[in-house]
């Protein structure tokens, strides 16, 4: 088997020897890599109880000493030298702005890139050469039942000596977008549920957490009343009204859905949480249709002017904006406007998706101002449907299912980029096997070999007009954390690695040998994964189903 790291690196080479960290391990880092080199002291300090100071010079001092250093240039050949890279794979590779160099040999750990990016994730390569109990959480007996970010544990004792196999990494990823999407509008999750998903995410280079935060039954970000407010819409009836909703139908789910609503500050707390860790939050509103929580809080929006009831079904495709009232899109415009105000990420998600009900003609306009109105601020992305409508230069799509003549048009001729989404081979919330307690079937049920064997760049798409990949969750069956975790992982290993990884590095036995190992870690960082049958496990997750009662589970 190759080196033990998840995604696979793009080359990889064992020098001779070890290096040994202990007590006396230190950190140097020159001014621009200080994030990611605080982060690794700070988990190692965590993990091993040693001070591991960490400072801005560069002594050259003999070790155990982790030196973050900028990568040398390429063109003058005093490129990162690697047997298994020819000069030209190199010099791409060392183009890039998220790639990195790990050199462990002698008495030093090199850790050399160029952004701050580069050095992250380089940080996460090297957490995976260092022994899993280092993911200070459950083994260590606090529990932390996925409220509390793990890392932010520490260990009980302090640990003698760690040793590592030397060894010489270069790595680059194949997409600059690696992205999961948490559905919190069919059930909720809390802000430190998401603080810790967000841990477990970086630990695989996802660097995109998409927030579907409206739908039919529910309304998740709080939107504060403008002032002056001419339109007279009370949007705060928005999280009033529709932040208590949730799927909560009898058969979707083991229990009911958890409603709840995030205030702009938690969402700012969440994003801030996230730049921290290299991963951007892409925030969605789903329009024109997945507007019943809307229609219910603002009645003006609805053509008669009467508020439509909450809606807490799994059913979609049967609410929509009217494109006649001049109200839609003042509501939009506001909703949009807040939302980038407070995200400093570069995308606004505009839905899009399964409006039914909503007729051609209507829909191409209003979605051709919407996209508009988002554009004012971000580039916008939205579901494949809205490839159809007139999109501003540049914009994104997410594709999922159906149609790519639209798609292909805008991407030729628009400039427009693709995210990959397809519903088999990136859904989450489908099941594995039929017999599951939660998850939808109507995509595609499998386990991690389906996410992991599909081409990521559609037939007549170049590479470069690919943004990336992203795995939804949709939450109709998903209650809480642990569950979410259940679907996601291990399934989101094999999309990291299918985002991250070059083609030529990627096999499906190796990953396979991989990921088992991982399974302490993942227990570590408590994550409550799916420990799928075809994998030997080096451990096993708790019950993720346990806090349902017999009775739920039997719905
Ligand atoms: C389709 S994917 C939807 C969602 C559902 C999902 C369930 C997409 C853009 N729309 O509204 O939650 O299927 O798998």
């Amino acid at each position: 088997m190759s080196v033990q790291l998840t995604p696979v690196p793009l080359a990889a080479t064992p020098l001779n020897g070890t290096v040994v960290l202990d007590s006396a391990t230190r950190i140097e880092f020159v001014q621009d890599a200080q994030g990611a080199a605080e982060f690794l002291a700070e988990y190692l300090r965590r993990g091993t109880r040693w001070p591991v100071p960490a400072t801005a010079d560069n002594k050259q001092s003999s070790g155990p000493v982790i030196r973050f250093v900028v990568s040398e240039p390429v063109a003058d050949g005093s490129a990162p030298n690697n047997a298994m890279l020819d000069a030209g794979t190199t010099a791409t590779l060392f183009a890039h702005e998220e790639s990195y160099q790990l050199r462990v040999e002698g008495t030093e750990i090199l850790v050399a890139a160029t952004t701050a990016a580069g050095w992250f994730w380089a940080v996460q390569s090297l957490r995976q050469l260092l022994p899993a109990t280092l993911e200070t959480a459950v083994a260590l007996g606090e529990p932390t039942a996925g409220e509390t970010p793990a890392r932010k544990k520490t260990a009980a004792q302090s640990m003698a000596a760690v040793t590592i196999n030397a060894v010489e990494i270069l790595d680059a990823p194949r997409f600059a977008y690696r992205g999961i999407m948490l559905d919190l509008a069919r059930s909720f999750l809390t802000v430190p549920q998401i603080k810790h998903q967000l841990d477990v995410m970086a630990s695989f280079k996802f660097n995109v957490l998409h927030l579907h935060l409206s739908d039919d039954q529910a309304w998740r970000i709080h939107i504060n009343n403008p002032a002056p407010n001419p339109s007279g819409l009370d949007f705060e009836a928005l999280s009033r009204v529709g932040g208590p909703g949730a799927v909560n139908t009898p058969g979707w789910g083991l229990s009911p859905g958890i409603g709840g609503f995030l205030t702009q500050d938690d969402y700012s707390e969440i994003v801030a949480y996230a730049a921290g860790l290299h991963i951007v939050v892409v925030p969605e509103i789903d329009v024109p249709g997945h507007v019943n929580a809307a229609l219910a809080a603002l009645p003006a929006l609805n053509p008669d002017g009467v508020a439509k009831a909450m809606n807490t079904t799994g059913e979609v495709g049967y609410s929509t904006l009217d494109a006649q009232n001049p109200l839609t899109r003042v509501f939009v415009q506001e909703v949009f406007a807040q939302l980038a105000k407070i995200t400093p990420g570069p995308y606004l998600h505009i839905g899009g998706d399964e409006a039914h009900v909503t007729s051609k003609e209507d829909y191409l306009s209003m979605v051709t101002d919407f996209a508009a109105l988002g554009a004012e601020s971000k580039t916008v992305i939205g579901w494949n449907e809205y490839a159809q409508a007139q999109l501003p230069e540049g914009s994104v799509i997410q594709f999922w299912h159906g149609d790519q003549t639209e798609v292909l048009r805008q991407i030729n001729t628009n400039g427009a980029k693709l995210i990959m989404s397809p519903g088999a081979g990136s859904y989450l919330d489908q099941k594995y096997v039929s017999e599951d307690p939660i998850g939808l079937e109507w995509a595609a049920m499998g386990d991690w070999y389906a996410y992991y064997g599909w081409e990521p760049v559609l037939d007549g798409v170049a590479e470069s007009s690919v943004l990336g990949i992203e795995a939804p969750l949709w939450s109709e069956t998903v209650r809480g954390a642990d569950q979410a975790n259940w679907l996601i992982y291990p399934r989101a290993i094999a999309i990291a690695e299918l985002a991250w990884s070059a083609e030529s590095q990627r096999n499906a036995q190796d990953f396979a040998a991989r990921l088992g190992g991982l399974g302490q870690r993942l227990v570590n960082l408590d994550v409550t994964f799916h420990p799928s049958p075809s994998i030997s496990w080096n451990a096993q997750p708790r019950d993720p189903f346990a806090n349902e009662t017999s009775a739920n589970r039997e719905e």
